[in-house]
């Protein structure tokens, strides 16, 4: 396929020597005998899942995890032999296509096991991870009995296999560790139920692999929002073992400059009136792109300055109040740094009044991912 040529300046700039730099530093962490689990779904927090993956797998990732069976079927297709897990629950018309491709399977209630079988034989035997709800609420079995249950059926089934175990925690990130406690102790006592452990136990997300004990990285952890080089939480901030360096920037360029007298105003509405003579620069993002409105007034860099979003953004233009005239062409950096200054993914995240989690991933898919 040949490289895609994008003609509008707006790209979101992936660092992958970075997602290199958190990986490696989490192997040195964690030790060589503890696999890492690279979770890319969401198309890798909106980082791009194929280079993701490739750079993931290079750095020493042992398996992917994705949300989708759809997320699974384009990892595969760039990907032969990698292990896959599908996290999420997949629906049964999904399995022949996971048996044939070799892909991992959640398996979550004795229901979904039960219509599973409808689909066998299959092709190749279908390796399953058994998703335990420790506390999370989401999907998993969350008494023993349904484990033994579930446990049983699969094996006494030459289609199905249990490959692996798992749960999630719904507080890793926090200072209270009593909820997470809880629910450390409860895997722990499922899995000891278990005549034979399966072949991957994994129960860690970034917080739990940072800053737990060690032993909850069992044999794999399953890395994902600091391998984008971003904190879980300002919590896990304070106690990082090593530093992680961001791979997400977001920029653009002046595509227009106007001199503007005090009392002029800009965009729909006319919401901002210039107190004084200015300079305004037009840039092509807007909404469209996941740069949503409630981003007015958030600071941009340009000139290695900072300056502000003015007025309402438009579906695929903003404006800006420049330091001083500048020329067309000019770079404008949303999130990333520009020469003293920087802007963070954490800074959108505070104007937006979400986590750094969500903000890679609304940048829409018209943003060009590239890669340096
Ligand atoms: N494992 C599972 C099952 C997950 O859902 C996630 C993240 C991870 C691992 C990785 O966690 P980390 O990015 O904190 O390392 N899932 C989600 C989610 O569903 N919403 O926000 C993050």
């Amino acid at each position: 396929m040949n490289t895609p040529i994008y003609y509008r300046p707006t790209k979101a700039v992936i660092d992958l020597q970075a997602i290199t730099h958190n990986i490696s530093s989490l192997q040195n962490y964690i030790g060589p005998t503890i696999q890492i689990i690279a979770v890319v779904k969401a198309n890798a927090y909106g980082h791009g899942d194929v280079e993701v993956a490739k750079t993931a797998i290079e750095a020493g990732a042992t398996m992917l995890a994705v949300a989708t069976p759809d997320e699974a079927v384009h990892i595969r297709e760039n990907f032969k032999d990698i292990d896959i897990l599908v996290l999420g629950a997949s629906p049964h018309t999904f399995i022949p296509f996971a048996s044939a491709e070799n892909i991992i399977l959640t398996v979550f209630s004795t229901e979904w096991l039960q219509l599973a079988q409808q689909y066998t034989p299959l092709l190749n035997q279908q390796r399953l991870h058994i998703k335990v709800d420790s506390g999370m609420g989401r999907i998993g079995v969350s008494t023993k009995e349904e484990l033994m249950e579930l446990y049983t059926i699969i094996n006494s089934s030459d289609d199905f296999l249990v490959d692996g175990i798992f749960t999630h925690f719904a507080t890793a990130d926090e200072e209270d560790s009593m909820y997470f406690d809880n629910q450390a102790t409860l895997f722990k006592d499922f899995l000891g139920a278990l005549p034979q452990k399966p072949r991957l136990v994994h129960v860690a997300n970034t917080a739990t692999a940072l800053v737990k004990d060690p032993s909850l990285h069992y044999d794999a952890v399953r890395f994902g929002i600091s391998m984008y080089g971003l904190l879980p939480s300002s919590y896990v901030g304070t106690k990082l073992p090593f530093p992680i360096k961001p791979a997400f920037s977001l920029q653009t360029e002046l595509v227009h400059i106007k001199k503007m007298q005090a009392g002029q105003s800009v965009g729909y509405g006319a919401t901002y009136t210039a107190e004084e003579d200015c300079y305004i620069g037009t840039i092509p993002i807007g909404y469209a792109d996941g740069m949503i409105r409630k981003l007015s007034g958030q600071e941009v860099l340009v000139g290695g300055k900072r300056a502000k979003i003015v007025g309402r953004i438009c579906m695929d233009q903003s404006m800006i109040l420049l330091p001083e005239a500048y020329n067309v062409g000019e770079e404008v950096v949303l999130i990333g740094c520009q020469q003293q200054e920087e802007i963070t993914i954490d800074d959108w995240a505070h104007k937006l009044q979400t986590i750094n989690y969500e903000v890679p991933c609304v940048i829409t898919a018209r943003v060009p991912r590239v890669y340096k």
